[in-house]
């Protein structure tokens, strides 16, 4: 049924856009440029977000989004990528889930003459001539803050200083880079010791089974940090903690990458001690990309996305209400 409709409001889609195209050819004016964006999946509070910049920046642009949601699932992304090829879209955007298997279907893609420009993670080839340019964060930098926060806390403790750590999913760009940045700093510290580390795929319901696990396996004095590389993950530790007895921010530190609202609120009242931002709001420069590519204008080969850290040793006060 939910398959039904979707293949319903795509098709609706592709028919408001032929129309508006015709209309426009007829009344001479430029064609709107169409853009196909596969997102890949509303996992998160950052994701809904995002989803959301970049529906409303491609709105306020003039141009026409096909927008398609693969659910978490690369099939699902790979079909859509297909299918806005089949459409002779001017451009194509999307956020790969994980960063192998993409080759085929974007040398389809330059086969078609459509450029395609990567938004929020990265892909892995050996041919950097398949997308046009890329647009994401630095998620290695993000893995070295959480790890100079704890360096910088821990300063007068000899250890061990025992962390668990739920990872984003697997083979993802953020999980890849918010993990290695991390060991880049602790590894020069023996004193840290991560004694758990899983894939949480960015999600608050798996955020509170791995914290449920952990607990299984571990008395909460045994653990002194959780290193969480979302949110939502987050969200759902904090309540599985708060249900256990267990303080969350006092009697386990806590370390959380994304910094939505709720996470903001969370390190004004000390229930987290460092939020690294990762900064959603991506769809201006996405449209302002697209133009460019569309119109063969040179683009950097890739943009990071300015993001900051906030932490206990900080003012928090005055953070801006973030929206989300
Ligand atoms: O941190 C997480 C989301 O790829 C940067 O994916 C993104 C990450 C973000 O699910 O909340």
């Amino acid at each position: 049924m939910v398959r039904h409709v979707r293949t319903f409001f795509v098709i609706l889609c592709i028919l408001t856009i032929s129309a508006c195209k015709e209309s426009r050819q007829n009344d001479g004016a430029a064609d709107p440029v169409v853009l196909g964006y596969s997102q890949l999946g509303d996992e998160s509070t950052w994701r809904t977000r995002n989803s959301f910049s970049i529906t409303t920046a491609a709105q306020k642009a003039g141009i026409k989004i096909m927008f398609e949601d693969a659910m978490q699932d690369q099939a699902n992304q790979i079909k859509a990528l297909r299918s806005f090829i089949a459409y002779k879209v001017d451009v194509i955007a999307f956020s790969p889930l994980v960063e192998t298997g993409w080759d085929t279907v974007l040398g389809e893609a330059k086969a078609a003459g459509i450029p395609v420009i990567l938004v929020d993670r990265m892909i892995k080839t050996s041919d950097q001539s398949l997308y046009a340019c890329a647009l994401c964060s630095d998620f290695r930098r993000e893995g070295r803050k959480a790890g100079e926060f704890l360096v910088k806390k821990y300063k007068n403790v000899s250890g061990p200083v025992n962390i668990v750590e739920l990872a984003g999913t697997e083979e993802s760009t953020p999980a890849i880079g918010r993990f290695e940045g991390f060991r880049d700093i602790i590894s020069a510290h023996p004193k840290f010791r991560v004694i758990f580390s899983e894939d949480g795929d960015f999600m608050a319901s798996k955020g509170r089974e791995l914290m449920n696990k952990i607990l299984d396996l571990y008395k909460p004095e045994e653990i002194n940090v959780i290193y969480s590389h979302n949110d939502d993950m987050t969200f759902g530790a904090i309540e599985v903690m708060q249900a256990s007895g267990i303080r969350p921010g006092k009697d386990i530190a806590i370390i959380s990458v994304d910094m939505t609202q709720r996470s903001v609120d969370y390190l004004k009242l000390g229930v987290v001690n460092c939020i690294i931002e990762c900064n959603p709001n991506s769809g201006a420069q996405v449209m302002e990309l697209a133009r460019k590519v569309v119109a063969g204008e040179p683009v950097p080969k890739r943009t990071y996305i300015d993001e900051q850290t906030f932490d206990e040793f900080g003012a928090v006060g005055n953070i801006p209400n973030r929206g989300y």
